[in-house]
């Protein structure tokens, strides 16, 4: 038995917890087999309550990219702390917080924090059809954007990962009111908007995808996005709950300089706390209750503790060079993992922005889910206990990406490469 500590764990969770896990993706059902426990991590590393560590490619899905537990994070929070939990009034936090995500993201002029990525974008949703009167939404299929109803259609990570991309329990009546499209497919796009333009309220996008797999978009695609929304007054939100501060200051839109309506962010802005944020056009914005008609709140939102540890995290990316270096990580291991395959004669394709990563066992172009899900999922299943059995932890699941963080040094990387190695020669 692989880790028995963690088993016997696991099986007293499943009496208590639905699956055992409190996320479904946690539960390993998609390479067989059941999850470790962890007791500690650090740095690149996690560490099991068997006591094996494992470099760790998945960062706490995103949000770790200091590394686990970074000292000025947990200094600040354990400061923090000494002034109180959580208040349930304004504090001058969470305006710090606004005025460094407007001054980083300039598509976001106003901003409302919240407790986590789903709420962002449900509440986006919900401004959307509140600002523009209308019900309808647009989607991509493999897109994930958290747990809501009117998003929980054709939806990627866990959802996916369990072959049920469309929820039960989500109302057919509220599921009509989603449109589905494939991805980097500019005729179906243009179909819908001609037929009902002017009924859709917002189109949701993660503007790269990266809950099946990273699939990056063609080049035009988010512009036409930003096209055809501003034509038919549809509201472009740009969920970046995964991109948002990991690939740069301002996101995917920073980088591709197109200007979403509203944005999504989570997981980096809390620090490792749970946090989330929706924001953008001031005009829009200002429709949220108290000022306008589209109610949304929170007890914890803004709370001083998920405050100060997103802050001093977005102080520590502020520093020169933070980027690049993230850049330079994963360029190393691009250029380690293509190698590797090639020399075995693996069919293969890698995507890659910055430090975000996925490998696909699959021989064509990816560019939508369809060919995400034509990949070799035997071989990913065994490639994934090949390598926790040599100490590398990457997602349990081949609709999911990698993340790195400024604490994999050349040698994590390097290590982790010859894991790599052997795993694909042992299967
Ligand atoms: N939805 C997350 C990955 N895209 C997984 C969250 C978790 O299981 O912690």
């Amino acid at each position: 038995m692989r880790y028995p500590i963690s088993s016997k764990l696991f099986q007293t969770a499943k009496q208590l917890i639905p699956g055992g896990v409190n996320s479904p993706v946690r539960a390993f059902r998609n390479v067989g087999g059941e999850p470790f426990f962890v007791r500690r991590a650090k740095g690149s590393r996690i560490e099991d309550i068997d006591g094996k560590s494992y470099i760790d490619f998945i960062g706490t899905w995103g949000p770790a990219i200091l590394g686990h537990a970074p000292m000025s994070v947990i200094n600040a929070v354990h400061e923090a702390a000494k002034n109180g939990l959580s208040f349930g009034i304004p504090n001058v936090l969470e305006v710090e917080m606004a005025q460094m995500i407007t001054q980083w993201v300039p598509s976001v002029e106003k901003v409302r924090m919240t407790n986590s990525g789903t709420e962002a974008t449900m509440s986006a949703i919900r401004l959307a059809r509140g600002f523009t009167k209308r019900d309808k939404i647009v989607k991509f299929d493999g897109c994930y954007h958290g747990h809501s109803d009117s998003l929980l259609v054709a939806a990627g990570s866990g959802a996916l990962t369990h072959g049920e991309p469309d929820s039960a329990g989500v109302p057919a009546v509220f599921a009509a009111q989603t449109i589905v499209l494939p991805l980097n497919d500019p005729e179906a796009l243009e179909s819908v908007f001609a037929k009902c333009g002017d009924e859709i309220s917002a189109l949701i996008v993660e503007p790269y995808p990266a809950n099946a797999g990273l699939i990056l978009p063609k080049p035009g695609f988010l512009q036409l996005l930003r096209d055809i929304t501003a034509k038919y007054g549809t509201v472009l939100i740009f969920d970046e709950v995964m991109t948002g501060f990991r690939l740069g200051k301002a996101g995917v839109q920073g980088l591709e300089g197109i200007t979403p309506d509203l944005s999504c962010f989570g997981k980096v802005i809390g620090g490792g706390l749970p946090v989330g944020a929706f924001g953008g056009r001031a005009d829009i914005m200002d429709h949220l209750a108290p000022l306008g008609p589209v109610y949304q709140a929170g007890t914890l939102s803004g709370n001083p503790l998920a405050m100060v540890a997103g802050i001093t995290q977005l102080h520590e990316l502020e520093k020169a060079g933070a980027y690049e270096t993230l850049d330079g990580i994963g360029a190393r291991l691009e250029a380690g993992i293509r190698s590797i395959f090639l020399k075995k004669g693996i069919p293969h394709r890698f995507n890659r922005v910055g430090s975000m990563f996925c490998l696909f066992f699959a021989d064509h172009e990816i560019v939508n889910l369809q060919s995400v899900m034509k990949q070799d999922l035997e071989l990913f299943k065994k490639f994934f206990w090949a390598l926790i059995d040599r100490g590398v932890y990457i997602a349990p699941s081949p609709y999911e990406t990698g993340f790195l963080s400024l604490a994999h040094s050349n040698e994590d990387i390097d290590q982790s490469l010859e894991a790599m190695e052997q795993a694909l020669m042992s299967i």
